[in-house]
């Protein structure tokens, strides 16, 4: 009887256990936030100037007033994903197009088309498909020869602005969707949303960057060695959770070719995407360029450290 008892209370303390685990699985704010920083130094092109860097964990959501895993980087939380009936661990769980991008054209799901059907599934270097691009009216090279880069030409990727939900093809980085009086770009920046009130949110979990272009009057300048325009970028803290699953990105381009954002990641591991946008000094009509940089952060790996040479060309804009 009282071994009975014993092993009662041992399996009562065990199912305990797992259950705080998955509470913490699933709630990234609940557990202390983890952070990751960096100082980023950009020695830029010849007559070039930085117009826009923004730091993104691409696997933290914001939901009302907390951030939620997103384990596939599809734009939807893994628990939105597990309420709606789909895969938290597949980017088109409908098909060939991204599960964002398929419940903005329908709420239902009910995204698929003849065109979305037999679409081309090869990426972009931002992971985007022409299924994912055609649809939303993406599929331009009005601005940079490639598609699906920055479509509207607002310096916010046309990936971040899915994720974000704001408007791929209109420059609406200046406006202030939700009313609080923070511009969508600010938002997007901060890694709040641009579509839900901040006045509920929790501040310590925003990104906190700041940058700053050094003069050539400053000591920093002369020991860099840096010719142009030099910029130093302070990631003072950028959120990332610790309890996320696994995720195999089923794209072997993706996978093999630096020069495409690859989705795959180990447990426990984010995925940080810095991305750059740098357009031509007055009076030089050089065509905009468009970098990234993906960098993987855990707990044992926490530096964002980056220089320019690291980043890489995503789409040359047209002069
Ligand atoms: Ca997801
Ligand atoms: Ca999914
Ligand atoms: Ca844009
Ligand atoms: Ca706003």
């Amino acid at each position: 009887m009282k071994f009975i008892i014993v092993v009662g209370l041992f399996l009562t303390l065990i199912s305990f256990q797992n259950c705080a685990q998955v509470g913490l699985e699933n709630n990234v704010s609940n557990v202390e936030p983890l952070y990751a920083s960096g100082k980023v130094q950009l020695c830029l092109p010849e007559n070039y100037t930085l117009e826009n860097i923004i730091v993104k964990n691409l696997n933290l959501v914001q939901s009302k007033n907390d951030l939620q895993p997103d384990s596939d980087i599809d734009g939807i939380s893994d628990p939105e994903e597990i309420a709606l009936g789909l895969n938290p661990l597949d980017r088109s769980s409908y098909g060939n197009i991204m599960d964002r991008v398929c419940l903005f054209l329908s709420p239902d799901g009910n995204c698929q088309t003849q065109s979305t059907q037999n679409c081309s599934q090869s990426r972009n270097p931002f992971g985007l498909t022409n299924c994912d691009l055609d649809p939303l009216s993406l599929d331009t090279t009005q601005y940079y020869s490639t598609a699906g880069i920055d479509t509207d030409n607002d310096g916010i990727s046309d990936l971040l602005e899915i994720l974000s939900d704001t408007q791929s093809n209109v420059a609406d980085a200046s406006e202030d969707s939700d009313r609080d009086l923070i511009t969508n770009l600010e938002e997007i920046r901060r890694g709040s949303h641009p579509f839900k009130s901040d006045k509920e949110f929790n501040a310590t979990i925003f990104n906190n960057i700041s940058s700053q272009q050094i003069s050539n009057q400053n000591h920093l300048y002369l020991d860099s060695g840096c010719e142009q325009e030099l910029w130093n970028v302070d990631i003072k803290s950028i959120p990332f959770a610790q309890n996320l699953k696994a995720f195999i990105d089923s794209d072997e381009s993706a996978n093999q070719d630096p020069h495409i954002l690859s989705f795959t990641r180990a447990e426990k591991t984010n995925i940080v995407l810095v991305t750059l946008k740098i357009s031509s000094k007055i009076g030089q009509n050089l065509p905009s360029q468009f970098y990234f940089k993906s960098v993987l952060v855990n707990r044992n790996q926490t530096s964002l450290d980056l220089n320019m040479s690291q980043f890489i060309l995503a789409g040359k804009g047209k002069p």
